[in-house]
């Protein structure tokens, strides 16, 4: 996958990207990451990337023809590489669609991904209504710029490529995946300060430990976050659990 991220600060993505997975999926050619300054593509001396708004009011407002004649440039290049695949030119910003686990999914079937970074008080809404074709928010809060929310996309994506996580982890058993909170994990010690690991985990026997496991996953699920236990994918036995447990608490 290529992912082409436009930014007014891309010193912010180099600690993120030089390591972990991002930097094991680079050195392997699993992705492809180009952080492009918004600000080189401005024409005048001072390489202006913002403006007042149009009818007044405080902050400043990020002018359109850098961020437009960066994306063509960037989309002309990939053109010449792969002809008329389907390109997502992602804008993120507070005001766009909540991301989660699905829009992850979603995003990880393409061959390449644009995003831009949103900062100051906003972008101008030509950029939102002629260039992008998707707008992305992380949560309910808001952030000075669109950077770190960048990153949290990627990551959340780029985890879900073939060959980016060792074999030994699954992205499937992830929480939200399954719809499930994750069951609890210990490792050694067996006691510690005198809490002990709980006794079937000892027991070897796997498929008692694989009913515990799911059977904790949906007590965690009901207690933290039992709006997703509407939506998880689960069978009779595990509704009629839940119901079990909703009369006990
Ligand atoms: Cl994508 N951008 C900004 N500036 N704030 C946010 C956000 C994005 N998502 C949540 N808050």
């Amino acid at each position: 996958m290529q992912i082409d991220i436009l930014t007014l600060f891309p010193q912010m993505f180099q600690g993120p990207f030089s390591t972990g997975i991002f930097k094991r999926a680079i050195d392997r050619r699993l992705i492809q990451v180009n952080i492009h300054n918004i600000r080189d593509y401005t024409h005048d001396k001072s390489h202006t990337v913002d403006d007042y708004a149009y009818g007044g009011g405080a902050g400043m407002v990020l002018k359109p023809e850098p961020i437009f004649e960066a994306v063509e440039s960037i989309k002309s290049d990939i053109c010449l590489k792969e002809g008329g695949s389907e390109l997502p030119i992602i804008l993120l910003t507070p005001q766009g669609r909540l991301f989660c686990q699905q829009i992850a999914q979603e995003l990880s079937r393409y061959s390449h991904l644009i995003l831009i970074c949103g900062r100051y008080e906003g972008v101008d809404e030509r950029v939102r209504e002629h260039l992008v074709t998707d707008e992305i928010s992380i949560g309910d809060y808001v952030l000075g710029g669109g950077e770190l929310a960048a990153m949290v996309v990627v990551d959340a994506v780029v985890r879900l490529l073939p060959g980016v996580l060792g074999s030994e982890a699954s992205p499937l058993d992830d929480s939200y995946t399954t719809g499930l909170l994750e069951y609890p994990q210990y490792t050694r010690p067996d006691v510690y300060r005198g809490w002990a690991v709980p006794e079937v985990l000892l027991s070897g026997n796997h498929a008692q430990i694989a009913k515990w496991r799911h059977e904790q996953a949906i007590l965690r699920t009901l207690k933290r976050r039992p709006e997703l236990l509407d939506k998880a994918n689960l069978g009779l036995e595990e509704r009629q659990l839940i119901e079990r447990l909703r009369k006990d608490s």
